[in-house]
This record gives structure tokens, C-alpha cells and sequence, in this order.
């Protein structure tokens, strides 16, 4: 594929992204592509954005002969799980996860996959019940896509879920090559449900000063959700009343125990689909264990600031790794990473001659500033020290802030109101 075509493709997410209807899709840290001259960028032809998913963007397609035709190209993606912490990871259009995918069931879907990875890859269609030589089990089912090659996948969609899309490769896996695969229901799910969000949680190993994940560690010091770290991943907004759901998945080498604050849910799907309501689990914690995925939903009957998060104490924090403190400590005090942004200051105030270096590990970043967006206005003075690694915020909200934040989010992407 020449580098104009990659460029044009990822052209198109772009548009996708910044168009997309709902809060929190934010462009990633993509070098800009410059828009091939006379070409003017078509609109995705399809609905995007039913289901909000947080810090990634939709992957828009065409009706070809009945078809809804993708485009995906796995490559090499530079983001930042916080400003400031980069990190070279693997993903599709230029973003990790890669973009989302959502169709409706009895949808015939057709998906040109390009790889410009410098290995061999290929592409399975997790819980999907596809052919067999559609579901790219690598030497299986069909050969490794080579670096430079293509390959593609069509098949009809007779289910519906929350499904994801991710590389076979198991260390590509780990290199972020996943993305979400949505399917809605012919006859849509009752009770109606009025926000709808999907996050994918990842965890990392990253020494320090270094952007490239260590695929073959075992323990984990970067924890992320739809690619971003607390507290900068989108928090969700919801108003008051509203009928909530959020789809998770995990795609990493550990299981997460994922808790909702506040509130009561009911686990309503896995990645095998809606379960029928008279099983539904009331609950507020749900093990989402590695290649699982379980929506949850909830009546948002009261305001507040609830906090989502794993529950495992070292995936609420980043840079948790057994050396923390000598290995990441600056100037005999804990708190400071290498890779802390400039504008971040601590918590724990000015260095305290009492303090054993590089401990407490439990480290307080207050960094608001620096994670600024229209769906963190009206939060709490210093709420970020609160948030790391494994957590993120769903909002309910006052009718009054939502519209000052959906205000907020126009004005950011200038779009009319
Ligand atoms: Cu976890």
C-alpha cells in the first residue's frame, strides 16, 4: 500500500472521529497526514456513534452492492496513555484500540485489511460465528497476512453484542491490536437504553523512559482504558434518570474486577450477547475476565461523580511496579516519573526530609490542568490525584451541566449548535 492510500485511510477516521455524535471521542496523538491534494474527504455513510466509546473514534464504511465496506490497517501507533507519557504501540488507522465497529444484526460486512506492520499478521473476529476461512486463525484457516499485504474478510452477521476485532498474534495482542465490534439487535433491547458506552481495558509493562511495551512481562505498571490512563481517559456523561450502559472488554494478561461506585447494576451481556433479563445479576462489581465481555446497565437515579475502576490495588495506580521508587524517583522523593508531565505537581506538597525515598508508593499527582476537557468541567478542584491507572468517571449529571458540556465539547470540535 503506498504511503498516499495509508494516508487517505486514515484521512477518513479523522473525519469520522471529529463528526461523531455524543462526548468523548478525541483524536489521538496521530502525526497529522496531509490531505492528498484534490481529494476530497466522502462523509461516513454510516451512523456513527450510537455507542459512545470513550477516546476512540468510529470506523466509517460505504454500502458496496449491499455490502458495508471497512477499511482497517494494522500499523505502528504513537499515543499517550497520559499527556505526556508516549508510547509506541500497534493498532489500526493510526489509533489503539483501533477504531470502533458497529453495524446492525443481518449486516453482510466486508473488511479490506491492510498490513503495514513490519510481521506477519491476521485478523480474528472474536465471538463472531464467521466461516472458517473468515476467522483468521494464522496457518489455520488461512496464511499470515505478509508486511505489505492484504487480505479480505467478508461474511453476514447474525448475532448481536458486544464483540471485538483484534490480531492473532498473541504479542500483538499485547501491542494493542484490538478494537471493539458492536452489533445492535433487529428489535432493539428493552428497557431502552439511553447512553450506551463501550471501554476496552489493557494493561502494559513500560520501564521508565522507555515507549515501547514489554509484551513478554508479567507484571504490569500502565493500566488503560480505551487506551488512555486515569485520569486521562473521557469521563462518561449522563443525565440524571437515564438508563446506562457499558459494555467492557478485556483484551490483556490479567482479569479485572471492574466497580462501580454508588450504584447497583445488572450485568446484562457477555461476548456472547444479550442474556435472557430473568438471569440478570444484580451487582456492583463484575469480573471481566481476559477475552470476556460484560455490559452492564444501570438507572442513573442520582447525581454524583462515580468512580469505575478495577479494583485490583495495583491497577488503580500507574507506574506500580515492585521497584517503584528507586526506578522512577527523582531527587530522593517519591512522586515524580521521569515521565511525569512538567505541569503535574504533587499532592504530597514540597519534599518531606521524613519521607524514606521512593516511598509511599501510593503516589498523589494532582495534575487537572493538564487532562482539561469539556467533560472534566465542573469536576472537583484536585480531582485527578484521586485517579490513576485503572479508572475513569461516569457523570450523572443536572440537565443544566449536561448542556453546558455537550456546549462545551460543540464549541472544542466547532461544530453549530
Ligand atoms: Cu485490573
Amino acid at each position: 500500500m503506498s504511503v498516499h492510500r495509508r494516508q487517505f485511510l486514515r484521512g477518513l477516521v479523522t473525519a469520522a472521529g471529529a463528526g461523531s455524535v455524543g462526548f468523548g471521542v478525541e483524536a489521538q496523538h496521530v502525526h497529522p497526514a496531509p490531505r492528498p491534494s484534490g481529494t476530497a474527504l466522502p462523509r461516513a455513510a454510516g451512523p456513527s456513534g450510537r455507542v459512545v466509546t470513550p477516546d476512540v473514534p468510529h470506523l466509517p464504511w460505504r454500502l458496496v452492492d449491499g455490502v458495508k465496506e471497512f477499511h482497517l490497517v494494522a500499523e505502528p501507533v504513537k499515543t499517550e496513555f497520559l499527556p505526556g507519557r508516549h508510547v509506541d504501540v500497534w493498532g489500526f488507522n493510526g489509533h489503539m484500540p483501533g477504531p470502533t465497529i458497529e453495524i446492525d444484526e443481518g449486516d453482510r460486512v466486508r473488511f479490506l485489511v491492510h498490513n503495514n506492520l513490519p510481521e506477519p499478521f491476521s485478523m480474528h473476529w472474536h465471538g463472531l460465528e464467521v466461516p472458517i476461512e473468515m476467522d483468521g486463525g494464522p496457518g489455520i484457516s488461512q496464511e499470515p497476512i505478509a508486511p505489505g499485504g492484504a487480505f479480505t474478510y467478508e461474511f453476514t452477521v447474525d448475532q448481536h453484542g458486544t464483540f471485538f476485532y483484534h490480531s492473532h498474534m498473541a504479542m500483538q495482542e499485547l501491542m494493542g491490536m484490538v478494537g471493539f465490534f458492536l452489533v445492535h439487535p433487529r428489535r432493539a433491547a428493552t428497557p431502552r437504553i439511553d447512553r450506551d458506552f463501550g471501554l476496552i481495558w489493557q494493561g502494559w509493562a513500560l520501564l521508565p523512559n522507555n515507549t515501547i511495551p514489554n509484551t513478554l512481562a508479567m507484571e504490569f505498571n500502565w493500566l488503560t482504558m480505551n487506551g488512555k490512563a486515569g485520569p486521562a481517559a473521557t469521563p462518561m456523561i449522563v443525565k440524571r434518570g437515564e438508563r446506562v450502559r457499558v459494555r467492557n472488554v478485556n483484551l490483556s494478561m490479567d482479569h479485572h474486577p471492574l466497580h462501580l461506585h454508588g450504584n447497583t447494576f445488572v450485568v446484562t451481556g457477555t461476548e456472547a450477547g444479550r442474556i435472557p433479563d430473568v438471569q440478570w445479576q444484580p451487582g456492583n462489581t463484575v469480573l471481566v475476565g481476559v477475552a470476556q465481555a460484560r455490559d452492564f446497565e444501570f438507572v442513573a437515579s442520582r447525581e454524583g461523580d462515580w468512580m469505575l475502576h478495577c479494583h485490583l490495588p495495583h491497577h488503580m495506580m500507574n507506574q506500580m511496579i515492585p521497584m517503584v521508587g528507586p526506578m522512577v524517583t527523582q531527587h530522593g522523593h517519591g512522586g515524580h516519573a521521569p515521565a511525569t508531565p512538567p505541569a503535574a505537581t504533587t499532592g504530597l506538597g514540597q519534599p518531606d526530609p521524613t519521607l524514606v525515598p521512593g516511598f509511599p508508593q501510593d503516589m498523589a499527582i494532582t495534575m487537572d490542568e493538564v487532562v482539561d476537557k469539556p467533560e472534566t468541567f465542573g469536576l472537583r478542584k484536585g480531582w485527578t490525584a484521586g485517579m490513576m491507572g485503572m479508572m475513569t468517571l461516569i457523570r450523572v449529571v443536572s440537565p443544566s451541566l449536561f448542556d453546558q458540556i455537550a456546549e462545551r465539547r460543540r464549541a472544542l470540535e466547532g461544530r453549530p449548535a
